[in-house]
């Protein structure tokens, strides 16, 4: 489907490791994380999203409206407070995170019917792709 909405398994992962450095998570934790297939949910009512990321550790839920800035708190993950935007470029679904961490964020899209999805942070990129279940 051309839409995000739905369920998603990931199918690969590249530099998820240095990401996590980058937010300063723990190398017990990061050790724990590096070996979970994550999954997504995301529903979409107009310019509401709920994601859900599910694993067998831990789960992580965001809710925004795009284009209206939110308090996140990275629960589980860094435990940090931020300001994220979402908005559209494109066909990408862009969110800058402000907070304590530089150039921190993501972009989602759909691409050959799969979910890409770039996190950013202080110059770390990861790359996850997910395919539809
Ligand atoms: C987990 C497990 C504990 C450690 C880390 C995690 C990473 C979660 C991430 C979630 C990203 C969610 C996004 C939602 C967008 O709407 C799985 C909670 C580091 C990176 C981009």
């Amino acid at each position: 489907p051309a839409s995000l909405s739905g369920k998603w398994e990931m199918i690969s992962n590249v530099n998820f490791d240095n990401y996590m450095i980058a937010l300063g998570i723990s190398a017990s934790l990061r050790k724990i994380a590096a070996k979970l297939t994550l999954k997504k949910k995301i529903e979409r009512q107009e310019d509401q999203f709920i994601v859900k990321t599910t694993s067998t550790f831990r789960n992580y839920t965001v809710t925004f409206k795009v284009g209206q800035e939110f308090n996140e708190f990275t629960k589980g993950l860094d435990n940090r407070h931020l300001k994220s935007l979402v908005r559209w470029e494109g066909n990408k679904l862009i969110c800058e995170q402000t907070g304590e961490k530089k150039n921190r964020g993501w972009t989602h899209w759909i691409e050959d019917d799969k979910l890409h999805l770039e996190l950013f942070c202080e110059g770390q990129v990861c790359k996850q792709v997910y395919k539809n279940v």
